[in-house]
């Protein structure tokens, strides 16, 4: 360095990029399709389509990823769709996993 001193040249990264989290979810037998599909619109930012589609998928497969998220993010939308479901009365679930 200019003062002298040694700057030792970092090998190994010292910032790692954030875990992503896909928020995946859950068919059951009694929360209605349309509710979903609105759920899906509004805290996915998924259209009309799109969110169709993804429900759909979930109710013939058993579980759907609506996205994928930092970990906060993923928590945070979690968290949304569990207070509307239940705000309606509805058993939606709904899980954030991490990715590898
Ligand atoms: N299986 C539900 C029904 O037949 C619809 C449904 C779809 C529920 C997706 C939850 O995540 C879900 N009314």
């Amino acid at each position: 360095d200019s003062d002298g001193t040694v700057v030792l040249e970092r090998r190994t990264q010292k910032t790692k990029p954030p875990k992503l989290y896909q928020v995946v979810m859950l068919n059951d037998d009694y929360t209605p399709m349309e509710f979903v599909v609105i759920v899906i619109q509004e805290y996915f930012g998924k259209d009309l389509e799109t969110a169709t589609q993804i429900m759909l998928k979930i109710h013939l497969d058993g579980r759907g990823v609506c996205g994928v998220y930092s970990r906060d993010v993923a928590a945070t939308k979690v968290s949304q769709v569990l207070d509307a479901a239940n705000k309606a009365g509805h058993p939606l679930q709904c899980v954030a996993e991490p990715l590898d």
